[in-house]
């Protein structure tokens, strides 16, 4: 049985109909499509293109964009909570951040409509996932005003995150997805909406050159202080926080986002299937730390991985993933 069922996975047995397109086996019968030098897990494949094609940002549109498991449930929540900040609704307590916030290609454009249900929210502000890289959509996101929020975090826990939420995905008695297998794959670049490095890259380069455009934020840095990062997002926004109590609007956000609360709520906590994912609510949730990949990586792989940390971050500039 295919990991996502409402779109079309392609195998062996099910070529994709272009057949000039590169595949790689990721784990069991899973595969990953090049697309523009990127490899996108199958069933991406096709919205993604259709995004390419049909996406136009409106100019009072946030993007949140990512590479898979940096923080894109955590930024979704921080993002909802500092833009309707003065809602008295409490969405976040019975929605799950990722059906809160939809993204382009795993969900608005994955589904028939094809991109019809952007009109999903009566806010003036859309907010919308993506995972494609700014290579592919950086000239769209260019074309309109729309401000782009791009959160990354360590290699090698971001590695170790993927890990977990696959084994959830499959039982694998018979051909195991391995720690060893997912970082070989991890640092030939071969994981979804990889390599990894080109992906943060550009995006941090962007937020360099135009930081008006682009908010560039680290995920260690949001837990080494969510306060100074959450007023620094809500004035790139445009929307800063002011008044007698600013503060304590602050600290309200950062608490009710955190791990520790967010992932109490029964919709994050339940072991249901959103509509259109495979996986449970809860498996966004595992243990938001920083530092975890030391309790799965052997040192070797840690090696194998900082090296070309060093060689792809540190020698550009960006000295950090270590
Ligand atoms: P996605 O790209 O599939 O949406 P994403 O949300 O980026 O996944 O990553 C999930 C990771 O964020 C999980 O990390 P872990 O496996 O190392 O535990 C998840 O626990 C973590 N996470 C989710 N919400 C929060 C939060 N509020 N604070 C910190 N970490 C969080």
């Amino acid at each position: 049985m295919p990991f996502i069922s409402n779109y079309e996975t392609f195998s062996d047995q099910n070529p994709h109909p272009d057949s000039t397109i590169q595949k790689q086996k990721w784990f069991s019968d899973e595969f990953l499509c090049k697309f523009k030098g990127f490899w996108i897990w199958s069933p991406y494949l096709e919205p993604t293109k259709k995004v390419v094609e049909d996406f136009k940002p409106l100019p009072s549109d946030v993007i949140l964009a990512s590479f898979p498991k940096t923080g894109t449930t955590w930024l979704k929540a921080l993002l909802y909570s500092i833009i309707f900040r003065s809602s008295k609704e409490k969405p976040l307590l019975f929605n799950h951040p990722h059906e809160l916030i939809p993204s382009l290609e795993t969900k608005l454009y994955l589904e028939e409509s094809n991109g019809k249900n952007l009109e999903f929210t009566d806010h003036k502000v859309r907010i919308l996932g993506t995972h494609i890289p700014y290579q592919i959509i950086g000239d769209i996101l260019n074309s309109s005003d729309c401000k782009i929020v791009y959160v990354t975090r360590n290699p090698k826990d971001s590695l170790a995150s993927l890990w977990h939420f696959v084994q959830k995905a499959k039982k694998f008695d018979e051909d195991p997805w391995t720690v060893e297998t997912a970082v070989d794959q991890f640092c030939n670049g071969v994981v979804p909406f990889g390599p990894y490095y080109d992906h943060v890259l550009p995006y941090r380069e962007e937020s360099w050159k135009r930081p008006w455009k682009i908010f560039f934020v680290t995920f260690e840095e949001l837990k080494e202080d969510g306060k100074k990062h959450v007023k620094r997002l809500a004035e790139f926004l445009g929307c800063p926080f002011e008044g007698e109590n600013k503060e304590e609007q602050v600290e309200e956000i950062v608490k009710n986002c955190s791990f520790e609360i967010l992932s109490n709520h029964e919709i994050n906590k339940s072991s249901e299937m959103p509509e259109c994912f495979p996986l449970p609510y809860n498996s966004f949730f595992r243990n938001g730390q920083v530092g975890d990949y030391n309790n799965y990586l052997k040192p070797e792989m840690i090696h194998q991985i900082d090296a070309i940390t060093r060689q792809k971050f540190h020698a550009s500039g960006f000295v950090y993933g270590i």
